[in-house]
């Protein structure tokens, strides 16, 4: 039943210091990091990575964005961690994040055409599977 799960920490995340922040949190839900590596996708990764979003209006925002800086890329590992960290992450709009999220704590609505929300997280055993082995 242990899983693993591709967390990215985005680079508005990293911007503003707050890997630490991060990992803290995992670390302190108990789930256990198991890969870590900070690198500057590329456009080819990102587009793979994203690949469901192609041709959705946010896309092209999305890929600029995530261009823009380092990417923390974590395989984070436990029981149900998919589904614990995408609970841990909050919802995607960080407005409206709860608090207690990392979205919700940290995040807000910056008037960017993209919503900058610090973290990625899998959002099941196939998106995991697939994402982990695109990034690690
Ligand atoms: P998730 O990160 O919560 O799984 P997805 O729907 O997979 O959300 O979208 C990927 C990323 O694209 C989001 O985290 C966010 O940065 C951005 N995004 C998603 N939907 C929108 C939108 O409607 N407007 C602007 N950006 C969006
Ligand atoms: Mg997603």
């Amino acid at each position: 039943m242990t899983q693993s799960t591709l967390v990215l920490v985005k680079p508005d995340g990293v911007r503003r210091n707050l890997i630490g922040e991060v990992i803290a949190r995992c670390e302190q839900k108990g789930y256990v990091v198991s890969q870590l590596k900070k690198l500057t996708p590329t456009r080819e990764l990102l587009s793979q990575h994203y690949a469901e979003h192609e041709g959705k209006p946010f896309y092209e925002p999305l890929m600029e964005f995530m261009l823009s800086g380092d990417v923390v890329a974590i395989e984070l590992t436990g029981n149900r961690v998919i589904e614990g960290f995408r609970s841990l992450a909050g919802p995607t709009d960080p407005t409206t994040a709860a608090p207690g999220t990392i979205r919700g704590d940290l995040g807000r609505d910056w008037g960017t055409k993209v919503v900058q929300n610090l973290v990625h997280g899998s959002d099941s055993e196939e998106s995991a599977a697939r994402e982990l082995a695109l990034w690690f």
